[in-house]
């Protein structure tokens, strides 16, 4: 299978770390793919016209999008539920929380593009750090729930927050301010999933 692939996308990550929990990495050929929404990449543009990352490219030609789909692609593969719960009630808190950590996703890449502009949209940076304030202060609520889960969809998501928000927006501090969501991410970053597949800005000498 074909990933289109960036360093520095956290949907992308998402991707790679729940490959890894399955055992299917090594099934996954990573296809270096520069994107941003002014810049599509055309080669990427017949398989996904979203012409977004992550975008995973199955041997029969196949084409899977969102993050999310793919993972339930390679649960499937895997044999099922093992990231996401079978059992209705557990799989509808697991997508809940989920939804929470990759709506955060979504605000941070977009806040990220928007601070990069030479004319930046006042309103719109006031509501990303006012929404902001807010959903770090619902995840610190939800840090212990999610650490008390199996390590799943939301748990890895979480994960990824705390490691786009570390890279992309050192200066928050986040880790002072709330510190229960601070000790729960130590207490995983080592795992081999996310500890082989860390962001990294490729533009940049690492
Ligand atoms: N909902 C999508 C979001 C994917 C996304 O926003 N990817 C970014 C990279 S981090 C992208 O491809 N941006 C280029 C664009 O939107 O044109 C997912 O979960 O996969």
């Amino acid at each position: 299978m074909k990933l289109y692939w960036s360093s520095t996308s956290p949907f992308v990550r998402k991707v790679i770390v729940s490959a890894h929990e399955l055992g299917l990495s090594d099934r996954l050929e990573t296809i270096p793919t520069r994107v941003a929404p002014n810049k599509p990449d055309l080669a990427l543009l017949p398989f996904n016209p979203l012409g977004q990352l992550p975008t995973l490219v199955l041997d029969d030609g196949t084409a899977l999008y969102d993050s999310l789909v793919i993972i339930e692609h390679l649960e499937h593969i895997a044999g099922g539920a093992k990231l996401i719960p079978s059992s209705p009630a557990a799989r509808i808190e697991e997508l809940r929380l989920h939804a929470l950590c990759n709506g955060f996703l979504d605000l941070l890449v977009q806040w990220r593009i928007e601070s990069m502009k030479d004319t930046k949209q006042i309103a719109l940076i006031n509501a990303f750090n006012l929404k902001s304030s807010m959903i770090w202060a619902r995840l610190e609520a939800t840090a212990e729930q999610i650490g008390q889960r199996p390590f799943g969809l939301s748990a890895i998501t979480l994960a990824i927050v705390a490691e786009y928000a570390d890279f992309r927006f050192p200066r928050l501090g986040w880790r002072e301010k709330y510190p229960v969501l601070s000790s729960w991410h130590q207490s995983i970053q080592s795992r081999p999933s996310l500890a082989s597949s860390k962001f990294f800005d490729s533009s940049k000498p690492q």
